[in-house]
């Protein structure tokens, strides 16, 4: 197997077995995000494929989400960082209901790597939750992001709940369940703000710079 085969196969397989030595090895060819999007994401694309087909049962796709995450945990290290001052404040969370968390942290470690200061509140998180953080902290924007077809419902509601408590800073949402027309047509009806969506965490970052400038 080439080394992107090797990289795609560990997170289908679900080992870590040889993991480091060919993480290495790919940062001497490509930037670490670069890693990421390519190889990687191919083989959670195919985890993904497998799950859908029965082939795969949530145990084994929880250990291919341990290698995701043990992946980027390495590569992190050595992203670019770029030491500007804080560029705002982002409340982030993966919406109630919803446990997927690798695209989440993934856009917290872009985006604090780029100037932002990131509230991680986690997954499963609830209007109320959100509502009650976004008072303490005060944030700039809120980041919401869900994989389940359920959680792009979700949103609508977040968003309602957020509207209702009188909350109108901008809100970037994300994950594969949502397009940017859902954004469009169904979120952003039922919210006083922005609402945009971003297809990765580099679009996120774009998006991020765009409201800070
Ligand atoms: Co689940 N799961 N899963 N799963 N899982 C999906 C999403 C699914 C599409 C798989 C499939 O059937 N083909 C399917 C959803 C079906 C649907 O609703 N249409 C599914 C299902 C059904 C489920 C369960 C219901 C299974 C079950 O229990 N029977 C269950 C749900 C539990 C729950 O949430 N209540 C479940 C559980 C799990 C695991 C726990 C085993 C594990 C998650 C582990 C974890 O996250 N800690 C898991 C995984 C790993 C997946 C797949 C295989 C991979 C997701 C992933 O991490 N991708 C996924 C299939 C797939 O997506 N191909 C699947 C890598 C990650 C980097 O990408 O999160 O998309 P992603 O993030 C991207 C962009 O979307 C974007 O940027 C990132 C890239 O830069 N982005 C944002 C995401 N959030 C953003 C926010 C932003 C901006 C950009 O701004 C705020």
């Amino acid at each position: 197997l080439s080394l992107e085969e090797r990289l795609a196969s560990y997170v289908v397989e679900g080992t870590k077995e040889g993991l480091i030595p060919d993480l290495e090895e790919a940062l001497k060819k490509y930037p670490p995000l670069q890693v990421i999007n390519g190889p990687l994401m191919k083989g959670m694309e195919e985890v993904g494929r497998l799950f859908n087909n029965n082939e795969l049962i949530v145990a084994e796709v929880l250990q291919s989400a341990e290698v995701m995450k043990a992946s980027v945990a390495y590569l992190e290290p050595f992203m670019e960082k770029n030491e500007s001052a804080v560029k705002g404040k982002i409340l982030l969370a993966t919406v109630k209901g919803d446990v997927h968390d690798i695209g989440k942290n993934l856009v917290e470690i872009i985006l604090s790597n780029n100037g932002y200061q990131i509230v991680n509140l986690g997954i499963k998180v609830p209007p109320e939750q959100l509502i009650q953080a976004f008072r303490e902290e005060k944030p700039d924007a809120i980041g919401l992001s869900g994989l389940l077809v359920k959680s792009a419902q979700q949103m609508v509601v977040t968003a309602q709940d957020l509207k209702t408590a009188g909350i109108d800073v901008p809100i970037l949402v994300g994950g594969a369940a949502l397009t940017r027309k859902f954004t469009k047509t169904r979120i952003l009806p039922e919210y006083d703000g922005l609402v945009l969506y971003a297809k990765d965490a580099m679009d996120g970052l774009d998006i991020a710079n765009k409201l800070s400038d």
